[in-house]
């Protein structure tokens, strides 16, 4: 196996025996397989498309779904995956027919031409992974771009599920998909690939913000309880709030509470989820603390997406967890929609009935919802702020969190940064200080969190009304910084969509991707500013100083 795709990688260059995140290697050749088959699929609907043959639904859905699926910590179920081979096979064989009858003349593309015979799963699954492409410069743009569309396939699922779609992001993503297969494709074509992945992630983005706040309203200052009540409780757990609407549906009246974890805890500062009595409180940290804390929520869990650690063996909460969408874990249970998209999660809920309530491990509240129309409405107070100099500046620290020691680097920075700074959160990175009692400026708190690792949009939509108030020039002219902490594709989507706003001298760490090559790095330098962090004493001096 050959997997570069997280911040985590082994030793910083790729894991190669067995994942950190713990993906064995055959599940990594069945996740090669399967974009290789995603490639070929993408390939053949962008070449149908360029001879006006549309292909419906099914094959976005696919493309999306599959992509998904193969992010860091999502799924590691070798059957589910292939699975997907399966069915990505089908759909090919159905598309070169469709081809061979309109008379469009398909490339000659391995991952087209290759005819899907099961036998040759495994040949295939080898061959097709990372290191096929042996030039690094050439493998580093082709991967920033197709870690890229994973990313956005994340984002465009949630969408979908809130029926928002759009064609002309799945159009990018199998054109997109059809340059990283051709061999010919050189630096300039991948190079202005990686750049429009980040316009399409923008797009993404919005849609994804409009369907979520079309459908549960705009994000609004909450409080969210920590603690934990005397009754049973269902944990849910990813980015999916069309689940979390359906389980706290079929919970309502039933004695059983609901707690959010990780990065579904921005679902309390929508008003269509908060006003469910029985969604009571966010349960714990980050990703990846949860082989601790599901032991002690002491009811079943759900996982509508990553990220999943894989249980020791000896965990009590393994027979209660639940996947669903694009996720899976061998042994675990997997809740399909129905034609409908309804999702019954009475399994969920039986269970629950028989558990105990959740010890607690944390008291309080933490506070939230500041996506975009909260805080235009607070922007008076806000400009205020910034015109009389009681904040000198905001720092962004969007992203993810995961567990590596270095990580500690952000609950420090955040913790010395002067008093007239303002932190911009969204993501799971702000678990590593959204309870440090930052204290606020003038009523308004020194956190500031907008949401899940999407809702990062809403800073770019922040950025660009404060450009609007104080009339500068260029984004980069105001008093913002960009730390970001990167972890897996999600990020990388994010991170495209800041350069294509054209935000410049982001800082992303704790350490620098795998996948970006001495020489694209050196791009990425020239024309954004891009740099990863230094010590917490210099970082503060330099972005906060
Ligand atoms: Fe975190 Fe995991 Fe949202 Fe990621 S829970 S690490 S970037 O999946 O998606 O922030
Ligand atoms: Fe390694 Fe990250 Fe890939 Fe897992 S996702 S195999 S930790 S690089």
């Amino acid at each position: 196996m050959f997997c570069f795709q997280c911040q985590e990688t082994a030793k910083g260059t790729g894991c190669t025996i067995q994942g950190v995140c713990g993906k064995k290697a055959e599940t990594s050749r069945w996740q090669d397989l399967l974009l290789s088959v995603v490639r070929g699929v993408a390939t053949i609907a962008d070449a149908l498309r360029g001879a006006g043959v549309e292909t419906g639904q099914e094959v976005g859905d696919y493309l999306v779904d599959a992509l998904f699926a193969t992010i860091t910590n999502a799924n590691f179920d070798d059957q589910a995956i292939l699975n997907k081979v399966d069915n990505g096979v089908r759909i090919k064989q159905t598309l070169i027919s469709l081809a061979k009858e309109k008379n469009v003349e398909l490339p000659d593309f391995q991952e087209v031409k290759w005819g899907g015979e099961k036998a040759g799963y495994e040949a295939e699954g080898d061959r097709e992974g990372v290191l096929r492409n042996a030039d690094e410069d050439l493998r580093s743009l082709k991967e920033l771009t197709v870690l890229g569309l994973k990313g956005m396939a994340a984002y465009y699922e949630h969408a979908s599920r809130l029926n928002e779609r759009n064609g002309e992001i799945i159009a990018f993503m199998e054109k997109a998909l059809a340059i990283v297969s051709d061999p010919s494709a050189g630096m300039d074509t991948l190079l202005s690939t990686v750049l429009e992945t980040g316009k399409f992630g923008v797009d993404a983005m919005a849609l994804l913000d409009k369907a979520n706040t079309q459908a549960y309203g705009n994000p609004e200052l909450t409080k969210v309880n920590i603690g934990t009540e005397n009754r049973p409780g269902i944990l849910i757990s990813g980015h999916d709030l069309k689940d979390l609407e359906q389980l706290l549906e079929q919970t309502e009246g039933t004695g059983i509470d609901v707690y959010t974890h990780g990065e579904m805890l921005p679902a309390h500062y929508y008003p269509q989820l908060k006003k469910y009595k029985h969604l009571v409180g966010n349960y714990g940290n980050a990703w990846w603390k949860q082989k601790e804390e599901f032991e002690t929520f002491n009811g079943p869990i759900v996982f509508t997406t990553n990220c999943i650690v894989p249980p020791s063996p000896k965990a009590s909460y393994k027979d209660r967890v639940f996947t669903t969408n694009a996720t899976g874990f061998p042994g675990w249970k997997h809740i399909l929609p129905d034609e409908n998209g309804h999702k019954d999660f009475s399994e969920v809920i039986e269970i629950a009935r028989t558990c105990k309530a959740p010890t607690a491990i944390e008291q309080g509240e933490i506070i939230g919802g500041f996506a975009h129309a909260q805080v235009f409405a607070l922007a008076d107070k806000v400009v205020e702020a910034v015109r009389s100099g009681a904040i000198r500046k905001f720092i962004v620290m969007s992203g993810c969190d995961g567990r590596m020691k270095s990580r500690d680097y952000y609950t420090e920075f955040a913790a010395h940064l002067p008093k007239d700074t303002v932190i911009l959160t969204s993501g799971c990175a702000k678990f590593k200080y959204n309870k440090l009692n930052l204290g606020d400026i003038n009523g308004i708190p020194r956190v500031l969190d907008a949401g899940q690792c999407n809702d990062s949009y809403s800073w770019a939509v922040v950025a660009l009304k404060l450009k609007e108030i104080f009339g500068a020039n260029d984004i980069n002219d105001l008093p913002i910084e960009f730390n970001i902490a990167w972890y897996e594709q999600k990020a990388v989507i994010v991170l495209l969509a800041l350069l294509y706003l054209g935000i410049k001298n982001i800082h992303i760490g704790p350490t620098l991707p795998a996948f970006v090559s001495p020489n694209v790095l050196k791009v990425l330098v020239e024309n954004f500013g891009l740099s990863g962090i230094t010590t917490v004493e210099e970082d503060l001096k330099s972005m906060a100083g």
